[in-house]
């Protein structure tokens, strides 16, 4: 049998015949759920607005063409925190199966869904606060037990622009106590709950006892996992992008964001989030980049 792919007017999904499925929001090409062995890998908050009114809060959010607070000084300052990538109307390019990759062993064990952003249709607001010719192609491969999504930039225009780009994953986890990150151990890393100090990671596992928010940069190895009861659940593996973010917001911060709930969610989740941004990458005329990230779930 074929992978099924349905299209509905604000999203797309596509399930295997093992019952491996995937769910892309075409605002943002939000990635809002990813099942397999019949389990939800991602935490999407109850109060994500899927509306297009925000960016939503869960799945995998895309970051570009900055990470974070852009600064004021630099091309994306007039940005909004993250970027424009997670709060557009992308269009869905279509789907293809058997592609080769590391998802597919060929033949239809695999689907790849590809979306599409140009600074064509970017909002006039974005346009006007950055405005590079650019196109985005976001593909997401679902294969038996994995996912991966990868994002392809292109300047189509004729002056050179520099970029940041982030997969900003929201990972399910029973439980954050009994969760624990490894993978990172030798690292360094950018603290921001410890007011942005540089630190080099001594934990060959990493335990979440409180509000985290660290940039890992330039990290040797290309896999971070996550494990529950010392067993991994999840590897999340880097693709052509060497740093990664390490996040859970904890009490206070769940408390203050309006679209966090339920309030303790934060002890379901947590984000792993491969991506470019220690400093900017710059793409020539003509130029593409691509980068992203394969996940296999356990
Ligand atoms: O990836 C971690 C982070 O940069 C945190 O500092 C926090 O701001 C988080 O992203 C969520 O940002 P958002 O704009 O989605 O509320």
């Amino acid at each position: 049998p074929q992978p099924q792919v349905n299209t509905h007017k604000d999203r797309v999904s596509a399930t295997l015949p093992t019952g491996d499925s995937v769910e892309i929001l075409l605002y943002g090409a939000t990635v809002i759920s990813w099942k397999s062995n019949g389990k939800e890998r991602l935490w999407v908050s109850e109060a994500a607005k899927l509306d297009g009114s925000k960016p939503v809060r869960g799945g995998i959010p895309l970051v570009f063409p900055c990470f974070g607070p852009p600064p004021k000084d630099h091309a994306t300052g007039a940005l909004p925190q993250h970027g424009f990538a997670r709060n557009s109307h992308w269009e869905y390019l279509g789907s293809s199966s058997s592609e080769s990759g590391p998802l597919s062993k060929g033949g239809d064990d695999s689907v790849k869904l590809d979306f599409g952003l140009s600074s064509a249709n970017l909002s006039a607001e974005a346009k006007k606060a950055w405005g590079y010719d650019f196109g985005l192609v976001y593909s997401v491969t679902l294969g038996k037990d994995g996912l991966q999504t990868m994002l392809n930039v292109r300047n189509s225009g004729s002056t050179a622009f520099d970029f940041q780009i982030l997969l900003h994953s929201y990972f399910s986890t029973p439980s954050i106590t009994r969760t624990a990150i490894t993978g990172l151990a030798g690292t360094s890393y950018v603290d921001k709950v410890l007011n942005a100090t540089e630190h080099t990671e001594s934990n060959t596992s990493i335990s979440i006892t409180g509000e985290v928010d660290r940039v890992y940069k330039s990290i040797p190895q290309d896999t971070t996992s996550v494990l529950v009861d010392g067993k991994p659940i999840l590897d999340v593996q880097r693709d052509n992008v060497r740093d990664s973010v390490l996040w859970n917001p904890w009490i206070e911060k769940a408390k203050g964001m309006g679209d966090f709930e339920p309030k303790d969610g934060y002890q379901k989740m947590v984000c792993v989030e491969v991506g470019a941004v220690d400093g900017w990458q710059k793409l020539e005329p003509g130029e593409t980049y691509e980068g992203g990230q394969i996940l296999r779930a356990y």
